[in-house]
């Protein structure tokens, strides 16, 4: 059984993240999102908020579950869980560079690997912080975000 986690803050999620997200599910045997919360970090939306747009933009979708990942090492969590690798989607080479020593670093504390999908092309210029500005200025994100983000945003 290849139990894979995909692992973000999703503040809120948008369909670069669901994209990668169904692309690991193509692959692997049983996808867990981990929706993260940092208490140094302040986010838009609570955590049970952000669980919440997560579960329902992927309900009916088998082998993918929704979990919160706590504030915890996430190398220590996927250990607790049993996942044999990480799931990140890379928008660029900024991305990589920031993501590699991440990636080093959770192989050398759990033995747990990293899989980089390149993102799609659609949406690389996608991100949360992007979609939050856009929203809170007016424009249209209609076309980034699932409905449940769109009707909480
Ligand atoms: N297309 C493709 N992929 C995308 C896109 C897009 N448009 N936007 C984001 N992504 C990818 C990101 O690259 C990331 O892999 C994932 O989606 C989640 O993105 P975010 O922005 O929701 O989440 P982040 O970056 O805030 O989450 C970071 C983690 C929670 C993964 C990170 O902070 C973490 O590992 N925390 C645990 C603490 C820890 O273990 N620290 C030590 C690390 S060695």
């Amino acid at each position: 059984m290849r139990r894979v986690v995909c692992p973000g803050s999703f503040d809120p999620v948008h369909k670069g993240h669901l994209e990668i997200i169904m692309r690991a599910a193509s692959l692997f045997d049983e996808v867990v999102v981990s929706v993260s919360t940092n208490p140094a970090k302040k986010y838009r939306f609570s955590e049970e908020e952000r669980i919440d747009m997560v579960s329902e933009s992927l309900s009916g979708f088998s082998g993918i579950s929704v979990e919160p990942m706590g504030a915890g090492l996430l190398a220590e969590y996927c250990r607790r869980i049993g996942a044999n690798a990480i799931v990140k989607g890379l928008r660029g080479s900024s991305d990589y560079e920031f993501e590699a020593p991440m990636a080093t670093m959770n192989r050398h504390l759990s033995g747990v690997e990293t899989v980089f999908f390149h993102g799609d092309g659609r949406y690389q210029h996608v991100s949360s912080s992007l979609i939050k500005e856009i929203s809170a200025l007016g424009g249209d994100i209609s076309e980034f975000v699932p409905k449940p983000v769109l009707q909480r945003l």
